[in-house]
C-alpha cells in the first residue's frame, strides 16, 4: 500500500529496500516490513530492451564486458530518451514568458537519482537493471557528480532550475560547460591538495550538443563610426578576437516529468582549428594557439568563492557566456514575437550575482547596433527585463573590474557604461542630490582604489528589481552596501529567501525519513510540502518516534563506513553526531568549532570521569585554493583531530573527522546522518546560507548564530527547538567599533585563553611547533570575525545542547518538530515568490 504511492521511492520501509539504495548497512531496528509493490512486468521489459539497445547501440558494449560506468552511460541514455518524449510536450507551445536564469555556476551533481525519481521510474529501472545482474545503486555511483559550482551560489541555481521546471515555469538556464568542474580535494598529511577534476572524460549521456546553436563572442578591437542618418550617429564595434559559443543543453525535468526545461551550457570554440597562412609558414605553435586561447575560456571553473582573482580570463569567462546567452535569448525572442521591443513582456532575465552584470551593456550594444533602437528605448527594454541577485556583501567578493582591463577588452561596452553612468549621474544633480560625496557613493565607477567598475552598482542601475537572500541579508543591503542607491529607488530592493529542492535534499537523500512521512501525513506530502506540518502531532508518538530515530540510527551507521573507509577514522553511531559542512572560509568560523573542540577535549581530560556526551565532530569542505588561512584552518582540523582521536582518555567520548572532497553526493550522505547542525557564522556575513536548510529538513537540531536564513528557520522551527548565541548583526557591527575587544574577550575567558596556549604551544603539531602562532596571534590581536567574543556563549549553547541529548525524548520531539516546520524553505516557495513578485510569470 505504502509504495503505491510513492513512485519512484518503491520499498522504502523494506529494510532491503530504500536503506539498500544508498548502502548496505541495515537499520539496526528493521522498520516494519511492507510488501513490495510488484513494478508492471512490460515496463520492466521495455525499460530492461531500452538499456541493452543502448548498450549495444550507443556504447558499443555487450552486456558480458560492460563497466558500471557503461551501465550508467546506456541507463542515462534510455531515461533521457523518456525526458526527450516530455520535452517535446513541453516546447508544443510558445510560452507568454520565459525566465532566463544566467549563472556562472550550477552545481548539480549526479542528475539520474533525480531524473528517475521525478519520471517515476525508479523502481522499473532498479527491476530492469537486476534482470541483467546489475545494481542500481552501483549504475548511479558510477556518475560523477557535475560540479560546475563553488558553494552556495551554484547549489542555489540547481535547486532554482528543479524547482521551475516541476512548477511548469518555462526556463533556460544559461552558464559555462566547464570542461573541469571544481577541483577534487584530498588531504596528504593533513593539508590540501587540489587536482583537476575530469567529469567529461568519458562523454557525458545527459546532454544534447546543439551545433547549429552557434555565435560569435568578441574581445578586442575598436569602435568606429558612422552616419546612419541625417544627424544619427551609430557605433559599431569591430573586435579583434572573435571565439564560437557552442551550446550544449541538459534537459532538466520536473517532478512528476510534467514539464521539461532546458540548462544550455556555452562550450567555447576558436573559429577555425588551425591558421593556415601561419601553419604554411612553418609557425606550427604558432597555427593552433589562438585556438588554445579561445578554448581556455571554457577549460575551468575558478574555485574561488571568497576574493576575486582580478584575472582577465575570468572576464573573459563572464562576457562569453553573457554575450552568447543575451544573443540566443533575443533571436529567439524576435523569432518568436517579430519585435525585439516587447522583449520585456515575454522574457525575464535573472542575473545570478554580478558574475553576469555585463549583460547590461551587452544588451544595451545588441538593441542599438544589431536592432538600431534609440537610447531611450533600448534603456527602457533593458532595465525592464534585468533583475539582479546579490550572494553577498563582504567586501572583497564585491566584484569590480579595472576600467582599463575593460576598455582593452570590451571597448564598446566600457563607451555603454560611461553614457550609462553620465545620465545616472546627471540625474542626481538635476534632483538636487549633487553632492560630491553622493555622487561618489553611486557611481557605476570607483575612482577610490584607482578607476574600477563596480559590477554590483551596474547590476543594480540597469535592473527593474535587485533582490537578498534571506530577511537579514536584505535588510544588511538597504543599509550597507546600496545604502545610497536603494534611497533613489526604495521599491527596487526585495528578499526572497532561499529554499532548497525537497526531491533531492528530502525524497532522493532521505527515502526512508520521506516514507515515514507519507505514512504519518499521507503521499500528498511528495507534492505539497506544507502537509509535512502534520509530523508535529507525532513529536511524542513514541512508536512514531522510534522510527524516527531508527531512520535516522541506519544513516548514521551508514556514514561511519563511509568515514572509516576515507580516513581510517572509527566513529560510533550511538555518538552525537555534529557536523559543520561547507565552503572553509573564515567568517564561517569553522575555526570557532575547532577551538570549541579543543576545550571540551581539554574539559575532558581534566574530567576523565564525568558524564560527558559522546559527540563525533565532523567536517568536510573545500578552501580556495590560493586561501592559505583556509587551508591552515583544515589542517588544524586534522592536527586536532590526531591528538583527540588517538588519546585513550577521551575514548568514547570525543572523535574528530575531516572528511575530503566534500561535494553534492557527499553531502546526500552525510546531511540525512547529522544530529546536529553547525551554522556559526559571524552575524551579517552569511547572507542566506542553504545547508542549514537542507540538515534541519532532515532533523539535525541546528547550533547558530543569528545570521542569514537561520533568523528564519528560528521563526518557522520555534525558539525552543533550534539553539542560539552570540551577537547579533547590530551588536557585532557596533563591537568592532571598540578597540581591543579581543583581548578583553580573552581576559574574561580563562577556557578560552587554555585552548589558544594550547594550540600556540605546538603541542598539537609538534613536528612543527610555530605553525598556528600567527594564526593564534591574529585571533588575540585583530580577531576580524570575533570569534573570541562569541566563544563563551557558543560553549554555553553546546553544552545545552549535551543535556539536551541526554533526554532522548524531548532531543527527537524538537527533531521532529524541525523537519515538520521546515516546508517554507522549499524553493518551490522561493522560485513562486521570483514569478509573482520579480518576474511576474504565472505559476500553473
Ligand atoms: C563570489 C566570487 C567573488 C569573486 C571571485 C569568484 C567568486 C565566485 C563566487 C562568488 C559568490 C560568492 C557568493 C556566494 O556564494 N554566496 C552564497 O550564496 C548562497 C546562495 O544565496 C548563500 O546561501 C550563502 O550564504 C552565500 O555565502
Amino acid at each position: 500500500m505504502l509504495n503505491e504511492v510513492l513512485p519512484g521511492l518503491g520499498q522504502v520501509e523494506d529494510s532491503k529496500g530504500a536503506g539498500d539504495r544508498r548502502s548496505s548497512i541495515e537499520p539496526a531496528q528493521p522498520l516494519h516490513s511492507v510488501p513490495a509493490r510488484p513494478v508492471a512486468a512490460d515496463a520492466v521489459t521495455e525499460m530492461r530492451e531500452a538499456i541493452l539497445g543502448k548498450l549495444a547501440f550507443a556504447i558499443g558494449r555487450s552486456p558480458a564486458n560492460a563497466r558500471e560506468r557503461d551501465w550508467y552511460a546506456a541507463t542515462a541514455l534510455a531515461l533521457r530518451d523518456r525526458i526527450v518524449e516530455a520535452c517535446v510536450a513541453s516546447d508544443a507551445a510558445v510560452p507568454n514568458k520565459r525566465v532566463y536564469y544566467l549563472s556562472l555556476e550550477f552545481l548539480i551533481g549526479r542528475l539520474t537519482s533525480d531524473a528517475l525519481n521525478n519520471l517515476g521510474l525508479f523502481e522499473t529501472t532498479k527491476a530492469a537493471l537486476a534482470q541483467l545482474g546489475v545494481a542500481l545503486e552501483d549504475v548511479e555511483a558510477a556518475e560523477p557528480d557535475a560540479a560546475l559550482g563553488n558553494g552556495g551560489l551554484g547549489r542555489l541555481a540547481a535547486c532554482f532550475m528543479e524547482s521551475m521546471a516541476s512548477l511548469s515555469i518555462p526556463a533556460i538556464g544559461y552558464g559555462i560547460r566547464y570542461d573541469h568542474g571544481l577541483f577534487r580535494q584530498s588531504l596528504e598529511d593533513g593539508w590540501q591538495r587540489e587536482a583537476p577534476e575530469t567529469w567529461l572524460a568519458e562523454g557525458n549521456p545527459w546532454e544534447f550538443a546543439r551545433p547549429e546553436a552557434t555565435y560569435t563572442i568578441g574581445f578586442g578591437g575598436s569602435v568606429t563610426m558612422s552616419m546612419a542618418s541625417e544627424g544619427v550617429i551609430r557605433r559599431h564595434w569591430a573586435p579583434a578576437e572573435t571565439v564560437k559559443a557552442v551550446a550544449y543543453d541538459v534537459p532538466v525535468v520536473g517532478w512528476r516529468g510534467r514539464h521539461v526545461n532546458t540548462l544550455r551550457l556555452w562550450k567555447a570554440e576558436a573559429e577555425s582549428a588551425i591558421d593556415l597562412a601561419r601553419f604554411n609558414d612553418g609557425d606550427h605553435v604558432g597555427a593552433v594557439a589562438a585556438r588554445a586561447r579561445a578554448e581556455a575560456i571554457s577549460r575551468v571553473l575558478y574555485p574561488s568563492d571568497s576574493s576575486p582573482a582580478g584575472q582577465e580570463l575570468r572576464l573573459r569567462q563572464e562576457y562569453f557566456f553573457t554575450s552568447a546567452s543575451i544573443q540566443d535569448l533575443v533571436r529567439r525572442h524576435v523569432a518568436e514575437r517579430g519585435d525585439v521591443r516587447s522583449l520585456a513582456d515575454h522574457a525575464a532575465i535573472q542575473l545570478n550575482d554580478t558574475h553576469p552584470a555585463i549583460a547590461v551593456p551587452e544588451l544595451m550594444r545588441v538593441l542599438l547596433e544589431d536592432h538600431a533602437l534609440g537610447w531611450e528605448d533600448a534603456w527602457d527594454v533593458t532595465t525592464r527585463t534585468l533583475s539582479y541577485t546579490n550572494h553577498t556583501l563582504l567586501p572583497e567578493a564585491l566584484e569590480t573590474w579595472p576600467v582599463e582591463l575593460m576598455e582593452r577588452l570590451l571597448p564598446r561596452h566600457m563607451q555603454i557604461i560611461y553614457l550609462i553612468n553620465w545620465m545616472h549621474l546627471e540625474e542626481r544633480g538635476k534632483s538636487g542630490q549633487g553632492g560630491a560625496e553622493h555622487l561618489a557613493a553611486v557611481s557605476l565607477i570607483d575612482e577610490t582604489h584607482g578607476r574600477r567598475v563596480r559590477m554590483g552598482h551596474l547590476a543594480f542601475h540597469g535592473s527593474r528589481r535587485v533582490n537578498g537572500v534571506s530577511a537579514l541579508h536584505t535588510d544588511l543591503m538597504r543599509s550597507t552596501v546600496f545604502k545610497d542607491l536603494h534611497a533613489l529607488d526604495p521599491d527596487k530592493i526585495v528578499n526572497k529567501t532561499n529554499g532548497i529542492t525537497f526531491r533531492r535534499w528530502l525524497h532522493n537523500a532521505n527515502p526512508e525519513l520521506t516514507a515515514l512521512a507519507v505514512e504519518a501525513v499521507g503521499p500528498g506530502v511528495l507534492d505539497d510540502p506544507s502537509l509535512l506540518r502534520g509530523l508535529d502531532a507525532f513529536a511524542r508518538d513514541s512508536e512514531f518516534v522510534r522510527r524516527y530515530a531508527a531512520v535516522r540510527r541506519g544513516r548514521k551507521e551508514a556514514l561511519a563506513v563511509i568515514v572509516s573507509e576515507r580516513t581510517g577514522i572509527d566513529i560510533d553511531p550511538s555518538a552525537l553526531f555534529d557536523v559543520q559542512i561547507k565552503r572553509i572560509h573564515e567568517y564561517k568560523r569553522q575555526l570557532l568549532n575547532i577551538l570549541e573542540t579543543v576545550a571540551l577535549y581539554q574539559a575532558i581530560k581534566a574530567e576523565p570521569h564525568r558524564d560527558w556526551t559522546p559527540r563525533v565532530k565532523i567536517f568536510a569542505g573545500k578552501a580556495a585554493p590560493s586561501y592559505v588561512r583556509a587551508k591552515l584552518i583544515i589542517k588544524l582540523a586534522c592536527d586536532v583531530a590526531r591528538a583527540v582521536n588517538d588519546d585513550p582518555e577521551v575514548a568514547g567520548r570525543l572523535k574528530v573527522a575531516f572528511l575530503p572532497n566534500y561535494s553534492v553526493s557527499l553531502a546526500e550522505a552525510i546531511i540525512p546522518a547529522a544530529d546536529l547542525s553547525e551554522q556559526i557564522s559571524t552575524a551579517g556575513m552569511e547572507a542566506s546560507g542553504t545547508g542549514n536548510m537542507k540538515l534541519a529538513l532532515n532533523g539535525a537540531l541546528t547550533v547558530g548564530t543569528l545570521d542569514g536564513a537561520n533568523v528564519e528557520i528560528r521563526e518557522h522551527v520555534g525558539p525552543e527547538n533550534i539553539f542560539i548565541f552570540g551577537l547579533t548583526a547590530a551588536e557585532v557591527l557596533d563591537r568592532m567599533q571598540e578597540p581591543g575587544y579581543a583581548q578583553a574577550a580573552i581576559r574574561q575567558s580563562p577556557r578560552l585563553a587554555a585552548v589558544l596556549d594550547m594550540i600556540a604551544s605546538g603541542r598539537l603539531s609538534p613536528e612543527d611547533p610555530g605553525r598556528y602562532r600567527a594564526l593564534v596571534d591574529d585571533l588575540r590581536y585583530r580577531d576580524q570575525y570575533l570569534l573570541t567574543v562569541d566563544f563563551d556563549d557558543y560553549w554555553r549553547a553546546q553544552r545545552e545542547i549535551d543535556r539536551a541529548w541526554a533526554e532522548p525524548k524531548a532531543w527527537w520531539a524538537k527533531a521532529v518538530h524541525n523537519t515538520a516546520r521546515m516546508a517554507w524553505f522549499s524553493s518551490d516557495r522561493s522560485m513562486r515568490e521570483y514569478a509573482e513578485e520579480i518576474w511576474r510569470v504565472r505559476v500553473a
